[in-house]
């Protein structure tokens, strides 16, 4: 690690934030205090909203969506307040990618890199917005027209996780804003700055008083009220499996809400002997350690074909060791501190359980001292049987299991082992394997040749108990509106009581 003289500075004092609602800032509630797991010091302050708090927020996005402040304007209008909002962050840039290095611990190039991310997904809700519309139904004879009409489904409750506070938001918030639809975001007690500093940048740019709103404080008091909320018309969930489906039984206990669900994954990287071997190690040492593994998209098991594995391991352990663990507000650092205590003793104690399950550590496995914070070496591990903790359960750490195939059927039914299906990246020269490899293997994102790339035009989201519905794109402006059919009659009726 380097001298910290030569990193960018710490805050003096946390940072103080209120909460967000109806366009101004709320103060004067117990306050929770956060410390950077890069460096164990104090970064920010938010409030412990009280359920009375809730209910208020969720009252203010109810009257903002009743009154059509925002759902009544025309889709140019609400995308000109989102292409603002792009400029705004554009300007604002390195401010939200710093307080996102402090509160999650990731480096800070590449949280530079998300919020050029959530720019591009701000500016494509804004056209979206525009393009939205339903559909007609010039078939049903001379005496009857129909028309589907798509409308915003109501107050959205949305639920973001700490990995990519700032990202996985802004892959949600435009999108809904662009349907027309209100909103009470309830960000990770750990990672809640960049989420209330959207509240600000929104208001500035534009948009409508009580249309965004958020409320901080833990997931297992207020995120689980607003799960449950009857006032509520859809939730929009990201985080564990377990909490997903605890949002399921909430919505079937109080008021049947819509929901949007991105849960657990436990994804697959296939290489085929015949793929450019450099890159694909390249992708899989990229695909398992980016944001220190703590992704829903991250690789976690490794499926190569058996004629190159012990090649193809050695070359991607080789990129593995090169990787630059450190500082995150380091500019060198490739990958960072982990983001809770809680996932380092997870991460770690998948560690020990691979080993002790009698699986062989090829490279990594060690925790990082720099002194301060918490950091785990980039992880392969060979030798792993499929029965075995870290082959089935989802780690969230850089942490890579390698299994091996003969055949093309194999490599298929290996990947399909999981009860997640969440994404895949699959390496082959060959045309006739990529395709059939993509069609039979059960996920909702899938890279050839590639691994986590793509924009806000694709959608994304899971296959089996990975979750429910799409985000991004024109899909996930969708996924926030209602189908409404219209059905109208032309000319005389011709009556049923004569
Ligand atoms: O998630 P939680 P945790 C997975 C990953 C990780 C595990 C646990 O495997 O190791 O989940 O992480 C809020 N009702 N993912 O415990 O608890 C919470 O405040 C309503 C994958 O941190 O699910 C936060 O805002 N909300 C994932 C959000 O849920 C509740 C990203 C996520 O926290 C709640 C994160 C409740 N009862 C973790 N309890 C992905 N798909 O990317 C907590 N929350």
């Amino acid at each position: 690690m380097k001298d910290s003289t030569t990193l960018m500075a710490m805050p003096q004092a946390p940072r103080d934030f209120g909460f967000w609602r109806d366009g101004k800032w709320v103060r004067g509630r117990e306050k929770a205090e956060r410390r950077s797991p890069a460096h164990g010091l104090p970064v920010t302050l938010t409030e412990k909203c009280t359920l009375e708090d809730l209910d208020d927020t969720v009252a203010v996005a109810r009257r903002a969506f009743e009154d059509r402040r925002w759902s009544g304007l025309s889709g140019a209008a609400r995308g000109t307040v989102l292409l603002r909002t792009a400029d705004l962050l554009r300007r604002r840039r390195d401010e939200i990618a710093y307080w996102e290095v402090l509160e999650n611990g990731k480096a800070i190039t590449q949280a530079r890199g998300e919020i050029d991310h959530c720019i591009a997904c701000f500016e494509t809700a804004a056209g979206a917005a525009r393009l939205l519309h339903g559909d007609s139904f010039n078939s049903l004879g001379d005496a009857l027209f129909g028309m589907v009409l798509r409308e915003p489904v109501g107050v959205v409750g949305l639920i973001t996780p700490w990995n990519f506070p700032f990202l996985i938001l802004c892959e949600r918030v435009p999108f809904i804003l662009a349907s027309g639809c209100t909103l009470v975001v309830k960000p990770s007690e750990v990672t809640s700055a960049t989420t209330l500093i959207l509240g600000e940048i929104l208001t500035e740019a534009g948009l409508p008083d009580g249309v965004y709103n958020v409320v901080t404080g833990p997931g297992r008091t207020i995120g689980q009220a607003l799960t449950a909320h009857p006032d509520v018309d859809m939730l929009s969930f990201t985080g564990s499996t377990a909490v997903g489906r605890s949002c399921v039984h909430a919505a079937a206990d109080s008021n049947f809400k819509k929901l949007g669900l991105e849960l657990g994954g436990k994804n697959p990287i296939i290489v085929f002997a015949d793929s450019d071997l450099e890159d694909a190690a390249d992708g899989a040492a990229f695909g398992v350690s980016f944001n220190s593994g703590q992704c829903c998209v991250s690789s976690s098991r490794l499926i190569v074909e058996r004629s190159v594995a012990a090649e193809f391991e050695k070359l991607l352990a080789d990129k593995m060791k090169k990787i630059v663990v450190g500082d995150p507000l380091d500019p060198a650092t490739q990958i960072g501190a982990i983001t809770t205590n809680a996932q380092f003793d997870t991460i770690f104690g998948f560690i020990e359980r691979g080993q002790a399950e009698g699986a062989t550590v090829v490279t990594g496995g060690k925790v990082l001292d720099f002194g301060r914070g918490q950091y785990i070496e980039p992880t392969l591990f060979s030798g792993v049987t499929r029965n075995m903790a870290i082959a089935r359960d989802e780690i969230f750490g850089p942490v890579l299991s390698s299994f091996h195939f003969d055949t093309v059927d194999e490599a298929i039914e290996i990947a399909n082992d999981t009860v997640y299906g969440l994404a895949a990246s699959l390496w082959t020269k060959n045309i006739d394997k990529a395709l059939t490899v993509t069609r039979r293997v059960r996920a909702g994102r899938f890279w050839v040749n590639t691994i986590m790339a793509g924009g806000p035009e694709m959608p994304l989201g899971g296959f089996k108990q990975s979750g429910w519905g799409r985000e991004t794109g024109l899909y996930g402006v969708e996924e926030y509106t209602q189908v409404k059919s219209v059905h109208i009659e032309i000319g005389k009726r011709s009556h049923w009581v004569s």
